[in-house]
């Protein structure tokens, strides 16, 4: 085939469409615990990560969205489960779940231990949880409770979950440093996937919206792996 659609990279959704999907995004609820969050059979994908790491900014990037996640300048302040819903002409296909930032060292104590278990039985729980990104500054690294998340999320790696590392505010890296820094989380990414990332400079953004896509929608994506363009004409449509 020759059209510009079967240039694409075999799995991949093209990125118009990945980013139109996103775009749908809608509040759907706040959790302040996980009793309250409500039983869901669409897929979810969780985004989690220090205080301060970028998580909201990158949240309204990705959905093109001001003020959908709210990009807090008191890290530490969102303290709940908020639920963002996706999907073409209002049929849900999908859901964002932007999780409490964690690591901020003016929350109390108790308040910290809480939210890690909170966070521990949501990544180890959740059924329709289908995929974490993690963000990482990368000028900080991975903090120990980088690595415990980690730990938990391991086994659900191991049994098919996806997972993704963003090192964000990649704008403020020149290129060896981005490549030391992709370098060196890739050896912890429990054999998920590392990208460079900036809200700022757009970087990642695009193929940030494919991942997310072909992991909610592999039935599409596989087909767009045997006939891409009817299948991103099917997409299209939707
Ligand atoms: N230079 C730069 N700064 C960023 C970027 N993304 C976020 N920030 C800044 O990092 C700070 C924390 O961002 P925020 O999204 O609130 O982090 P969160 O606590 O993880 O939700 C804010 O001051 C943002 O403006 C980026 O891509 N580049
Ligand atoms: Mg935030």
């Amino acid at each position: 085939m020759t059209t510009s659609s079967s240039l694409l990279p075999p799995t991949q959704v093209d990125p118009k469409i990945a980013m139109g999907w996103l775009h749908t995004a809608k509040f759907l609820t706040t959790a302040p615990e996980l009793k309250h969050l409500p039983r869901l059979d669409v897929p979810e994908i969780a985004f989690v990560g220090r205080s301060n790491a970028g998580k909201s900014t990158c949240i309204n990037t990705l959905t093109q969205q001001h003020r959908l996640a709210y990009a807090s300048k008191t890290p530490g302040r969102t303290q709940s489960i908020n639920l963002f819903t996706l999907g073409k002409q209002g049929v849900t296909d999908a859901v964002l779940t932007d999780l409490p930032g964690y690591g901020y060292a003016a929350v109390p104590k108790e308040a910290k231990l809480r939210w890690q278990q909170v966070m521990g039985n949501y990544l180890q729980t959740r059924d329709n949880l289908k995929a974490v990104v993690l963000m990482c500054d990368p000028r900080r690294g991975m903090t120990e409770l980088d690595e415990i998340l980690l730990d938990v999320i391991r086994p659900r790696v191991e049994d098919g979950m996806k997972f993704l590392i963003l090192l964000t505010k990649s704008d403020k890296l020149n290129k060896t440093e981005g490549a030391k820094a992709l370098q060196i989380a890739r050896l912890n990414a429990a054999g998920g996937d590392v990208k460079l990332f900036s809200a700022l400079k757009k970087q990642g953004v695009e193929e940030v919206a494919q991942h997310l896509w072909d992991w909610t929608h592999p039935d599409i994506s596989s087909e767009a792996k045997k006939l891409p363009d009817q299948a991103a004409n099917a997409a299209s449509v939707q």
